[in-house]
């Protein structure tokens, strides 16, 4: 039952990656602990609620004392670690080849980035009107999709023009506040071509649950196709 649940009914897979698999990876890494810890302790209970004299053994033992504090001291040490380090890369962007910036609104996102000859272009993704329409997800589909390379380190920017919002892509295990006033920057890839979808994950207004985000990742050839395509409809 536990296997079952494990990862597979709850999660999101991650199928496409970058900080991701570093992410995911420290998951498993911490539930592997953490369930070490809960068998401990419940075969702790169970061996000393059951003999009623047994424990008196334990009184004032200085061994175990030394035990109990420094084996949890070691094992945040070792949880600490992975973690200090993937919040590092999450803020780490090394030289991207690309950038954008997911901007929210009351209710809806838009994305702003530059075309080959640094045009600024900007693109609104609202909620598509119907799924029945479009063969698409219900209320998780829009009707302009964000489209970004694959395989291409690229720089996320994530600002907000009234209220907070949250960009999430739970696919990629991305989740930023998107502020007003600020902008949260950090590195955004996938290892292969596909769509992703999101939706805002902050409590913004009445139309919260219907901002969705939809990122469609494309081979780089075919994305130079689209950035000349956006370019010549809002230059032209
Ligand atoms: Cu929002």
């Amino acid at each position: 039952m536990l296997v079952v649940l494990y990862g597979s009914k709850f999660f999101h897979d991650v199928v496409y990656a970058g900080v991701g698999d570093d992410l995911q990876n420290f998951f498993h890494y911490m539930m592997l602990i953490s369930v070490f810890i809960l068998s401990l302790v419940l075969i702790m209970m169970y061996r000393i609620s059951s003999s009623v004299y047994k424990y008196r053994s334990y009184k004032k033992s200085e061994l175990l004392e030394w035990v109990w504090t420094v084996i949890p001291m070691i094992i945040l040490g070792v949880l600490w670690f992975p973690s200090a380090s993937n919040l590092y890369l999450m803020n780490h962007v090394d030289e991207p080849k690309w950038s954008f910036k997911a901007i929210g609104h009351q209710w809806y996102w838009s994305y702003e980035f530059l075309s080959k000859d640094h045009e600024q272009l900007s693109i609104d993704s609202y909620l598509a009107s119907s799924s029945e329409e479009t063969g698409s997800y219900r209320l998780l589909d829009v009707d302009q999709r964000m489209v970004a390379p694959a395989k291409t380190q690229i720089r996320l920017l994530v600002g907000s023009v009234d209220v907070l919002h949250s960009f999430a892509l739970p696919a990629l295990m991305l989740k930023v506040d998107a502020i007003p006033g600020r902008m949260n920057q950090l590195p955004f890839s996938a290892h292969r071509a596909g769509v992703v979808y999101g939706q805002c994950s902050e409590i913004c207004g009445v139309n919260h649950s219907f901002m969705p985000i939809v990122v469609e990742f494309i081979p780089m050839k075919e994305f130079a196709q689209w950035l000349s395509k956006v370019r010549d409809q809002q230059l032209g």
